[in-house]
């Protein structure tokens, strides 16, 4: 979580200590909120990418594990994911209470990384 990077590279810093971006805990409210309490909002003047794309197709929102959004799985703030400019990558927002929201993927942002305990 302590680079800015895009959310093509906040991914593959994920995947390179062994997780992926956040999918499960984003979708568990509990886990979720529990995430940005302690983790993110010591921390409130970034952005923080998510495991949430609608980049395979435009307005098809998915989980990187495949997943698809809903409302009782995502907590967009309202009138988001808006595609404003083409807004592709889920992340927290700063700017809305760390609710979700679609932006340029190509911005930077710190990555929200997971990973599976076996
Ligand atoms: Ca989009
Ligand atoms: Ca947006």
């Amino acid at each position: 979580m302590t680079t800015a990077r895009n959310w093509a590279d906040a991914r593959k810093y994920c995947q390179s200590i062994g997780g992926d971006l956040a999918t499960w805990g984003m979708r568990d409210a509990t886990v979720r909120n529990w995430i940005v309490t302690n983790l993110i909002q010591p921390r409130p003047d970034a952005n923080y990418w998510i495991g949430l794309t609608d980049i395979e197709q435009e307005g098809v929102w998915k989980y990187i594990d495949g997943v698809p959004m809903t409302t009782d799985n995502t907590n967009f703030s309202p009138g988001e994911p808006n595609n404003l400019g083409n807004e592709n990558c889920g992340h927290l927002y700063h700017l809305s209470g760390f609710k979700m929201n679609d932006k340029n993927c190509d911005e930077n942002g710190l990555a929200v990384c997971e990973q599976k305990l076996s």
